[in-house]
């Protein structure tokens, strides 16, 4: 006889997934029992970690990840979970309950209303009626996490359950991940941008996350127009040393409407309209613009204060536009300026040696830079050196950058060594390096635990400045003086690091720094360089 436990497995191996990143407890040992040979368990020892493994393993692989945490400890994960729904990440995030004998008077790990733990951050939350409904509820599960936008789901799964019955083997389905453009939108829109004077294109992190680079530069090309980056996107859309790419756009409104003056028509394709961070008045657009907006969001699609939207899927639209333009002449074939700061919201400093003799951000990203190979992908949580990054390390090959579209700290770390997992699963082996703030590195340090015992050759890099330094600036633009808790001194990277098992160093020379990411790509294990770098406070927008 076959229990709900079997056929639940006979389904993951189905749909390939047999991949369990999870953190145990006692709720879930029911589910994990007899683990099976075929399937793999990654353990991370926090379940925010678990979360940004999973997340950063799912993008890169560009599959649905399965997750199992531990009842209402699943909130130990939520603000990776939150980041994850914003990233549009497929995530089926399961947890353990407590046995359904008890759940009337709550013992110990009841998650007492399990589908609301988990919101408003999942598509759906759910806990099976009856245990032998359990196989079908991962299947709609995953079609739920699937469909556009995607985005996690959770289940809620009592511990008793795994040993009940189950007779019929589990239906596999499949779903459609892409929703077509309203062909007669469609066709507004291109004769909107054909008539256009001088028409400008924004790119979405949506165009990398649906592969569509190739996409996205030929219809620049055919339309001749430049292309920014959404503001503060999560993915690199578009490539940053085309002669079309303008750079990203500043996430403030003012700024953000300053930049577009001059254009006539926009389209914004595969992000929202606009992620916004500091509140600094002004329009939305310049005078005489008008918006076009693509997204397969709904909920992006809506809640744009302006402009005229199409429900869509960004890649599959850019290829349906572009065929309006095949006799197009195109209006440029360059952008208008120079790229000054790449994809980052607030501009970078100088390349110089600092007063204090420490080493700059930039002098930093600038000796990285120098020997990488050019399909190295770069993950970031380093909130006051964006800037520099971005004008240090131009992104040129589809799919490498990464970062968290939430500005929720502590998604990057682990997502990196899910990145980095993902390449040697995939046979690409490319090298993965992440830059980290050594505040953001304290959030998910429990990661390199799992990188280590993965054997993974991630280097992090750990810029140390002892203070939360972007908030600073955003002290100075908010005029808020005397705001406790910015300095953070005292904190040792490299003994953490080599408590988890890392190889780990202090550098403060560019040319050790060179040697040392050079070996850390070479190693069987992760490499973390703690780096302190000068305290400058760089002005927000
Ligand atoms: C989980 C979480 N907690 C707190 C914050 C608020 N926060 C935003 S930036 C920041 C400091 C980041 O410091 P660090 O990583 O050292 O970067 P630096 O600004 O020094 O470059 C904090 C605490 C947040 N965004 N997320
Ligand atoms: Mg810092």
């Amino acid at each position: 006889m076959t229990n709900v436990r079997d056929v639940t497995y006979q389904l993951l191996r189905e749909l390939g997934l047999t991949t369990v990143f999870g953190n145990v407890g006692s709720t879930e040992e029911t589910f994990l029992k007899n683990f099976p040979s075929d399937f793999r368990y990654v353990l991370a020892p926090q379940e925010a970690s678990v979360v940004g493994i999973a997340d950063g393993y799912a993008q890169a692989t560009r599959r649905p990840a399965l997750i199992n945490l531990h009842t209402t400890a699943t909130a130990n994960g939520m603000g990776n979970i939150a980041t994850a729904f914003q990233n549009k990440t497929p995530l089926i995030v399961t947890a353990g309950q407590q046995t359904r004998e008890m759940l009337l008077m709550e013992p110990w790990l009841t998650n007492v209303e399990p589908t609301m733990l988990p919101r408003p951050w999942v598509k759906w939350a759910y806990e099976p009626v009856r245990a032998e409904d359990i196989p079908a509820a991962f299947m709609r599960a995953v079609a739920t996490a699937l469909q556009p936008p995607a985005g996690p789901v959770f289940l809620s799964l009592p511990l008793g359950d795994w040993e009940q019955p189950c007779e019929s083997p589990a239906v596999v389905r499949t779903v459609s991940q892409r929703i077509g453009p309203d062909p007669l939108r469609l066709i507004e829109f291109a004769k909107a941008l054909a008539e256009a004077q001088s028409p400008v294109l924004i790119y979405g992190a949506a165009i990398a996350r649906g592969n569509g680079w190739r996409e996205g530069v030929a219809f620049a090309e055919a339309l001749g127009a430049p292309v920014w980056a959404a503001p503060a996107s999560e993915r690199a859309p578009f490539p940053e040393d085309h002669p079309l790419y303008s750079g990203g756009l500043p996430f403030a409104m003012g700024p953000l409407s300053k930049k577009l003056e001059g254009h006539d028509v926009a389209l914004i394709i595969g992000a929202p309209v606009f992620r916004y961070y500091p509140f600094v008045p002004g329009p939305y657009l310049p005078d005489g613009l008008r918006l076009l907006h693509i997204s397969d969001d709904p909920g992006e699609t809506s809640r744009a204060p302006v402009g005229d939207s199409l429900l869509g899927d960004p890649v599959l639209s850019l290829v349906a536009l572009k065929e309006f333009f095949r006799e197009h002449k195109p209006k440029t074939t360059k952008a208008r300026e120079t790229v000054a700061h790449r994809m980052a919201p607030h501009a970078p400093g100088e390349v110089r040696a600092s007063r204090e003799g420490k080493l700059t951000a930039a002098q930093v990203f600038q000796a990285l830079n120098e020997i990488r190979r050019p399909n190295t992908v770069l993950v970031e949580e380093s909130p006051s050196n964006l800037g520099d990054l971005h004008k240090e390390w131009p992104v040129t090959e589809p799919d490498t950058f990464y970062t968290f579209s939430s500005g929720i700290l502590g998604g990057n770390l682990p997502a990196s060594v899910g990145i980095a997992l993902a390449e040697r699963d995939s046979g690409r082996n490319r090298p993965v390096i992440v830059v980290m703030g050594d505040g953001s590195f304290q959030y998910s340090v429990q990661s390199l635990w799992t990188a280590a015992q993965l054997h993974l050759p991630l280097l992090v890099i750990v810029l140390r400045n002892d203070e939360y330094c972007i908030l600073k600036s955003f002290a100075v633009l908010e005029e808020t003086p005397g705001v406790p808790g910015l300095d953070i001194p005292g904190f040792d990277p490299v003994s953490i690091a080599k408590g988890y098992g890392c190889h780990s160093e202090r550098l403060d020379d560019l040319s050790a720094i060179k040697k040392a990411a050079i070996a850390a790509w070479a190693k069987s294990k992760p490499t973390v360089l703690e780096i302190p770098i000068s305290g400058q406070v760089p002005p927000l927008i």
